[in-house]
């Protein structure tokens, strides 16, 4: 009997594990049949396998994924698709006090005055010798135009540039060869310099400027050189010469048309919109023998410092102007079909791909073709005195109907180009010079740029590819009407690509940039030395920490250590005065932050990096004891890691003393 009743159960086992076999069966069977296998994932290859990393163990890339409308940067690891850290940039951001304490609030100073929130589009690393260095990530600001560098030891916004004559700051901020510069070209034309007149005066009278701001190879410190005063159409993208082409700043461009309003129809009626074509070295010739204008303007130019742990703003009045009409050599526009938005130089400088929005097919110019055509001084007239190059005499070659919508193209190492196309929500692979299509895999949904690392150099990397797109809808769990946006890892190592993951990102990823872990990890600092530490109101041990008064003004230097403030206790502050906390986080241990944050401030906390100094300040409006407390979870007694501050009425006479344990 016994027995028997194994048995059966041993059957009835058999039968359960058989009926859960075929059901997983028909699942999958079910499952291909109703969903594209590649849009969910194979289940019959390693694709998982191929972007794991293992608890513990790094990433082979950094991605630096920009924010767009969050205007932050983001920096996630591949192949995993793992965050690793938000860098504000062009937005506060209470959670490092970005925009909120006094040292970093100078970085929002423009010539509108504090502008705390900016559009992020375009991250690109430094390069030397045509490849990332990995040393800078400059980015550019869309809104209130500026151009941002974040430095790789820190991972922080270090500098940033305002750029004057300029609205709408899209086509930058693409890094030449060896970091010369980096480019900040207009979208929109504008009045040169502002002045009040009719919108429909625009034809002929508005312009885009197109900026050069020249980096120190030391140090990567920006400075405006000059700016390119064309006329003023829309300068969407650009993309430098690279090798041969070195010295040359491609832009794409529309609304050649130079209209002012309903763009969408009226900005489409012409076949051919241009490349800007534009001679960078020659333009440095102009403004070396003095020919140019110096115009008078205002704008922002703010550093961080990392010894004072304090940004700086200066506002600068002049930049100097060159007139393309008037400086031969330096510009040439170059036909290209219908609204181009993306702009790409291949690795070898050889091929300038412009990216048609309206257009059916991909057009190729050709850099040696162009050049011949500029010697043999073979034009199609002109426009606003810039010399037009005939369509088909700078014509490498056209990929004949790719897809719809074509942005943005990046390339591999092999010589293969990669485009994006909203339209069709795909990426299409295809070969440079014979023009042919090789592959082409969906994206999900509607892809604006791609990013393969160091695919706008001259040394890409070319294992992976990763699409950004607009429009996520069913990727994810729903979170309500609003959706983060997602990007899509594809391994482009074989003939065919591969769909290998989806993740999320913050804000609106434009461009990205990625560079070898080994490129930026071994530079990547720890702490801050205290005695590198310049911040005025450093304090570089407890003896040294005071609170000092100067009429209503009072200052509190103050430290941290695992697990107290000094001093914790503070009286004879009233009601009225302006207190700054000046906060000195004493730890030498990498990853050993402290936050503080005061009941009612109207700011954000501080989170402070060890060794270095922050300010925040209090206006206390009511008398009493108010408490304050470390933000950050630090050590076991964290939770013990707080103060008081003691505030009496305006006219109260308790005599200021601060105290560590009644000392
Ligand atoms: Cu195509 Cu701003 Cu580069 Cu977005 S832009 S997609
Ligand atoms: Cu310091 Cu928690």
């Amino acid at each position: 009997m016994k027995n028997q009743l194994i048995i059966s159960s041993n059957l009835g086992t058999l039968f359960l594990s058989l009926l859960t076999i075929l059901i997983a069966l028909l699942f999958i069977l079910s499952s291909c049949s109703t969903n594209n296998i590649s849009s969910k994932g194979a289940l019959d290859n390693n694709n998982a396998e191929r972007v794991y990393v293992p608890p513990g163990e790094y990433d082979e890339f950094y991605a630096f994924i920009s924010g767009g409308y969050s205007g932050q940067l983001s920096v996630y690891g591949l192949p995993s698709g793992r965050l690793f850290k938000i860098i504000p940039v062009f937005s506060q951001d209470p959670e490092k006090a970005y925009g909120y304490n006094e040292e970093t609030k100078p970085m929002f100073n423009t010539s509108f005055g504090f502008v705390p929130w900016g559009d992020a589009h375009h991250p690109d690393l430094s390069q030397t010798n045509g490849e990332i260095d990995g040393r800078w990530c400059f980015i550019n600001e869309n809104n209130t135009p500026r151009v941002a560098r974040i430095d790789l030891k820190t991972f922080e916004t270090v500098e940033i540039i305002e750029l004057p004559n300029s609205a709408g700051n899209h086509s930058s901020p693409y890094v030449t060869d060896n970091t010369e510069y980096v480019v900040a070209g207009t979208r929109f034309g504008v009045p040169v310099p502002q002045r009040d007149m009719p919108i429909d005066h625009y034809k002929g009278n508005f312009k885009g400027a197109l900026s050069f701001i020249k980096v120190n190879p030391e140090d990567g410190k920006m400075n405006l050189e000059f700016q390119v005063m064309m006329p003023g159409f829309d300068y969407d993208k650009a993309h430098p010469g690279r090798g041969k082409s070195h010295g040359w700043m491609f832009f794409t461009t529309y609304n050649v048309e130079e209209e002012n309003s309903l763009l969408e129809v009226n900005a489409s009626q012409r076949d051919k919109d241009y490349i800007a074509a534009v001679n960078w070295k020659k333009a440095e010739e102009y403004i070396k023998k003095g020919k140019y204008k110096v115009m008078k303007t205002n704008y922002a130019h703010n550093q961080y410092d990392e010894y004072t742990h304090s940004a700086t703003s200066k506002m600068i009045k002049e930049v100097k102007v060159i007139d393309p009409a008037e400086s031969p050599g330096v510009v040439y526009f170059v036909p290209m079909p219908k609204s181009p938005h993306g702009c790409d130089v291949d690795p070898s400088g050889e091929y300038i791909v412009g990216s048609g929005k309206l257009s059916a097919d991909v057009t190729v110019h050709s850099f040696t073709k162009m050049i011949n055509a500029i010697e043999n001084e073979k034009f199609d007239g002109e426009a606003y005195g810039i010399p037009i190059i005939n369509f088909e005499d700078a014509l490498a070659g056209v990929v004949k109907q790719p897809g719809l919508g074509p942005l943005h193209t990046e390339f591999d190492a092999k010589g293969n180009a990669y485009t994006t196309f909203f339209i069709s929500s795909e990426v299409v692979k295809w070969k440079l010079g014979t023009w042919e299509v090789l592959d082409r895999k969906p994206t999900y949904y509607s892809v604006g740029h791609l990013m393969i690392p160091g695919g706008n150099s001259q040394k890409p990397f070319g294992k992976y590819l990763v699409a950004m797109n607009k429009i996520t809808k069913d990727r994810y769990l729903p979170t309500g009407p609003e959706l983060f946006h997602s990007a899509q890892l594809y391994d482009i190592s074989g003939e065919k690509m591969e769909l290998l993951l989806d993740f999320p990102t913050i804000g609106e990823p434009h461009y990205a940039a990625a560079a070898p872990a080994e490129l930026i990890q071994p530079n990547s600092k720890k702490i801050y030395k205290l005695e590198e530490n310049h911040h005025p109101y450093v304090v570089r041990n407890e003896s040294e920490a005071r609170v000092e008064r100067d009429g209503n003004e009072v200052h509190i230097y103050m430290t941290t250590i695992r697990s107290h403030f000094a001093p914790d206790n503070i009286e004879g502050i009233k009601v009225g005065d302006k207190v700054y906390f000046h906060v000195t986080n004493l730890e030498q241990d990498f990853d050993v932050p402290h936050g503080i944050s005061m009941i009612g401030a109207n700011t954000s906390e501080l989170l402070i990096m060890p060794g270095q100094t922050e300010t925040f300040i209090w206006k206390p409006q009511n008398e009493g004891v108010w408490p304050f407390y470390c933000t950050d979870f630090c050590s076991a007694l964290h939770q013990e890691m707080q103060g008081y501050v003691r505030v009496s009425s305006k006219d109260s006479n308790v005599e200021l003393k601060w105290s560590l344990d009644g000392e």
